[in-house]
């Protein structure tokens, strides 16, 4: 059977102050952002910070009952997911969904940078919330 899994596109950690977390990870490691943007779907905040082929995002929410709100009221900052870059999102997740994963979202919806993505539900995947993200945008 041939490997979704193409790269760690990102891994994502829920910060309660965007600025702040970005001095951080510059004083620390020099780690400059390479991209900003705001999400209003997902109630967030992003920056991104480039690793390699991969990113740090930090996170932050827009409104409290949003998903990274909810989390940093319930477990305060740390890692909230990691994304996975497959090649096909809606392909990925027939494949999940055959073998009885729980989903949550049934089907792919666009994430930043203009990519689409879908999530999985940590409940059913080793208690890790994980997106996957396909390059290029969703038309739906
Ligand atoms: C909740 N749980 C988590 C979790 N959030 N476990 C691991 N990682 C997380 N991030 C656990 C809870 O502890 C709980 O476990 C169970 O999941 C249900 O939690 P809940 O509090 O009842 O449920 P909600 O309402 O907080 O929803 C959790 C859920 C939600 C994962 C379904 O956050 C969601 O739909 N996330 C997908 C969208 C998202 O995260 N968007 C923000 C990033 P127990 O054991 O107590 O049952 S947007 C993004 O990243 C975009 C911009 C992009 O990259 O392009």
């Amino acid at each position: 059977m041939t490997a979704t899994l193409e790269a760690v596109d990102h891994v994502a950690i829920a910060v309660r102050d965007l600025r702040a977390a970005e001095e951080w990870y510059r004083r620390a490691f020099g780690a400059e952002v390479v991209h900003r943007e705001r999400v209003e779907e997902q109630g967030v905040d992003e920056a991104l910070l480039r690793v390699g082929e991969s990113y740090v995002q930090l996170l932050t929410p827009t409104r409290p009952d949003s998903p990274v709100g909810k989390f940093l009221a319930k477990k305060g900052e740390g890692i909230h997911h990691v994304a996975y870059r497959v090649k096909d999102v809606a392909a990925a997740l027939a494949r999940l969904e055959a073998e009885g994963v729980e989903l949550i979202d049934a089907a792919p919806r666009r994430g930043s940078r203009g990519t689409t993505i879908a999530f999985v539900h940590p409940r059913g995947a080793l208690g890790t919330l994980i997106e996957l993200v396909q390059e290029g945008p969703h038309h739906g």
